[in-house]
């Protein structure tokens, strides 16, 4: 039985993570579970996996938990995070949580020589370099990517060796607003913004998905995950989402992973590596009611998530930290209503024209340029400018 602590379980990777585990007949231990703000949810999953450990973000549920639950350990915030990382009785870390609160939790984890089933790209994205540095000095701790393009390109990079790899082809649905130009989307509400036609999934990562930001954050972390160029990372648009990613190697063969477009997989996979397992919650791809797969080119004028990741990341150092903060904040600020969709790249392009590149070597200076970048965002465009 393999031991597992989920971080941000009532998130919609966590949801989805202790669904499997609900199917998959005890061959999975929840030892400890930690949710942000919805502790009805937590206290639901608690009462149902009884997990030892207990972790939450507010004060309040704090509280709540307290009395609901007298007997079992609990933490609070982001040390609780870092503090159910650092638990010696488990086995594999999943980091549900999004944005760059990942990061401290899965460097402890790597600390902890544990599995992380990494569902925080932010974490590969900010501190990548560190963190392939630091597997090196802990070489019983190991990566499974769960973010489904990475778990595809995991799957299908056992077809061949590294020395024989290409390039890897990252697949994109294109998001809600795919085929839209500039003019269309200058005054898209928040609403309109949310709807996606495939995965259904967080605020924030929904909207990354329309401004293709989380295709580009998805390039970076492709990049320090497998240790790939960026001049060998492609996207193409494939709206289906049927095929989560691919890899071509020397000979002209490439290699694809196909699934339906739901997160359970790349989570059950990061659990089961490195076997295959049936669950019964799992949903098989019925070829004869699948009509075609289709295929674009990213349209990079309208959309710049996908560039201006490709300019940070060629950078390197502190500027895919800047990329990312600069985005989480502008997201919120759009998701308030106080910018309008099109100035989430404004936001980015200026705070990493504002950016002085430095060396990402110590998680200090890491945490230092993510705040500042935050604030530097916040303070400049949280007065709602444009309505002046
Ligand atoms: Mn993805």
């Amino acid at each position: 039985m393999k031991k597992i602590v989920i971080l941000g379980s009532t998130g919609s990777i966590g949801v989805n993570a202790l669904e499997v585990i609900r199917s998959s007949e005890n061959y999975f231990q929840v030892v400890a579970l930690s949710g942000n703000n919805n502790y009805e949810l937590l206290i639901e999953q608690i009462i149902e996996f009884n997990p030892k450990y207990i972790s939450i973000g507010t004060k309040e549920g704090y509280e709540i938990l307290e009395k609901k639950f007298p007997e079992k350990k609990k933490f609070l915030g982001e040390e609780g995070l870092k503090a159910l990382a650092e638990l010696e009785e488990y086995d594999i870390l999943l980091t549900g949580i999004s944005g760059a609160v990942g990061i401290e939790a899965t460097i402890a984890g790597i600390k902890n020589s544990k599995r992380i089933a990494l569902a925080n790209k932010e974490t590969m994205v900010v501190a990548g370099e560190y963190i392939n540095g630091l597997l090196k000095e802990y070489p019983k701790a190991e990566i499974i990517p769960v973010d489904s393009e990475h778990s595809a390109i995991f799957q299908a990079l056992q077809g061949g060796k590294r020395s024989e790899l290409k390039k890897i082809i990252i697949t994109a649905s294109g998001g809600t607003f795919r085929g839209k130009k500039k003019q269309d989307l200058e005054n898209v509400t928040v609403k309109e913004a949310l709807k996606h036609p495939n995965w259904s999934m967080g605020k924030k990562i929904t909207i990354d998905s329309s401004t293709l930001v989380n295709k580009g954050l998805e390039i970076i972390e492709a990049h320090y995950l497998f240790n790939v160029s960026y001049e060998d990372i492609e996207v193409i648009i494939h709206p289906e989402s049927i095929i989560h990613s691919m890899v071509e190697f020397c000979d002209s063969s490439v290699i694809a992973q196909l699934g339906v477009p739901e997160m359970k997989l790349p989570i059950y996979y990061s659990f089961t590596y490195p076997e295959r397992k049936f669950n019964s919650s799992l949903k098989f791809l019925d070829f004869k009611k699948l009509n075609k797969l289709t295929f674009e080119q990213p349209d990079n004028e309208t959309f710049l998530g996908i560039e201006l990741a490709y300019k940070a990341g060629k950078m390197g150092g502190s500027m895919p930290c800047v990329f990312n903060a600069s985005n989480e904040i502008a997201v919120e600020l759009f998701l308030e209503g106080k910018i309008k969709f099109l100035e989430i790249y404004e936001i980015i392009k200026e705070a990493m024209k504002e950016h002085k590149l430095v060396k990402f070597d110590c998680i200090e200076v890491i945490k230092k340029t993510d705040k500042e970048v935050r604030e530097w965002v916040y303070n400049n465009y949280s007065k709602k400018k444009i309505n002046n």
